[in-house]
């Protein structure tokens, strides 16, 4: 197996030398360390055409025959199976309208779209989110490429006793298939590559997505209508500045960074795998997500702050609207920690997603972003009102002095 590794550990990270975006392409295989450094590390997007990246994946090999989808095999071996599916041309609040059905009955749609030559008046039907990996495990149709492998969100939730929901995601959709505008769950990173097909990207900066919101504060449900440059319902849009188109090919991957609002269409019959994750780079982005997540919940409900134990309904509103409240992101925080702990002082070592085994380097840098925000939520006042909050307050304490120790150690080598 091969080894992630972080040169330089004592290297402390800023991004204070960060002078904007541009869509950065890398041409070859770059080491996992200078994509580290430069992009994620920095937030910037990226275009990888990383040459062979695919060619070994099962999915490439038997999921696409000719350039284009394989629905005979596709259908052989997972017809079965019951899959989100949205419908492009149907809006359903903010979002497109999303139902179930088994995989075999969406290949017949799309089958049958494309033989009539993806007409405009019949629905247009996009899987997407599909818990592929979870679904079948065994079935091992990619492997996480190197550069996307320190992913504490889903290595946190494949490793629960109740293994809940992961975001690790398949997406199948034909010609003119389309995600509206949106940014990610939790602003964690995303990363996505064309198994087969091609998508055009559109990726805002984070803060432009303000000049995409409507005079009642919602946010464009398509940032290429037409109705966007009318002065009153969209009175800000006239200031919105850069943004970037990338078009993404067959074999390409994709980095969308933390918090970047985009839009995304399928420019052909397209297959893509599709993660959402968490590390180091972005664990204080999400932890102020959180927190402002939970000031408008606060916020909110502030006309019955005098209420019994309305700190915790806040938390249980946190968790209905933002997917976790404190207690489990404390709980995550947690267990990343420990298992990097015990790498540093037991060395037991982490296999990552793709096979890929965690440096030392890696651990120590791991451990003190995590300390960073640890720290953070010891101090923070919402957390510190939370009566059944204490113990993980203590916890966290106990836990942050013992990262410290264990970064001494490593930097004294004792
Ligand atoms: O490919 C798509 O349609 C959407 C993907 C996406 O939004 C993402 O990877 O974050
Ligand atoms: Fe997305």
């Amino acid at each position: 197996m091969d080894v992630i590794e972080l040169n330089c550990s004592s290297f402390e990270f800023t991004n204070e030398d960060d002078f904007g975006y541009e869509v950065i392409h890398i041409h070859k295989a770059q080491s996992y360390d200078s994509f580290f450094r430069n992009i994620m590390f920095l937030n910037k997007p990226c275009l990888l055409k990383v040459p062979d990246l695919v060619n070994s994946w099962r999915s490439n090999i038997y999921w696409v025959k000719n350039n284009k989808p394989d629905f005979r095999y596709l259908n052989d071996n997972y017809g079965s199976a019951i899959v989100p599916v949205a419908n492009c041309n149907e809006k359903y609040y903010n979002a497109q309208k999303k139902s179930e059905m088994k995989l075999c009955e969406f290949l017949k749609f799309w089958e049958a779209y494309c033989d009539k030559d993806y007409p405009s008046d019949m629905s247009l039907l996009y899987l997407k989110d599909w818990h592929f990996t979870k679904d079948y495990p065994e079935e091992n149709v990619y492997r996480v490429p190197q550069y996307f492998a320190s992913d504490w969100l889903n290595e946190y939730l494949c490793n629960r006793p109740d293994p809940s929901d992961d975001y690790r995601f398949v997406y199948m959709g034909p010609k003119g298939s389309w995600t509206p505008f949106h940014a990610d769950v939790f602003t964690s990173f995303s990363w996505s590559v064309n198994v087969c097909g091609r998508k055009k990207w559109w990726l805002f900066p984070p803060g432009e997505e303000a000049c995409l919101r409507d005079r009642h504060g919602q946010l464009a449900y398509d940032a290429s209508a037409p109705e966007l440059k009318d002065n009153v319902s969209f009175p800000n849009y006239h200031k919105l500045g850069k943004y970037y188109e990338v078009e993404q090919k067959s074999g390409e991957a994709i980095f969308v960074p933390s918090g970047w609002h985009h839009q995304v269409w399928n420019l052909e019959d397209t297959i893509s795998i599709n993660h959402n994750w968490v590390n180091g780079c972005n664990i204080d982005s999400m932890w102020k997500s959180l927190k402002n997540n939970l000031a408008a919940v606060k916020k909110e409900v502030e006309d019955c702050k005098e209420m019994d134990g309305w700190e915790e309904h806040c938390q249980v509103m946190l968790r209905a609207t933002y997917g976790i409240n404190y207690r489990e992101f404390f709980s995550f925080l947690h267990f990343i920690a420990k298992e990097r702990l015990r790498f540093i002082e037991e060395d037991k070592q982490i296999s990552l997603f793709g096979d890929w085994l965690l440096g030392k380097h890696h651990a120590v840098f791991d451990l003190k972003q995590l300390k960073k925000v640890l720290d953070m939520l010891i101090r923070d006042s919402d957390a510190k009102a939370l009566a059944s909050f204490e113990k993980q307050i203590y916890e966290a304490l106990n836990l942050s002095s013992q990262i410290e120790l264990a970064v001494l150690k490593i930097k004294y080598n004792r």
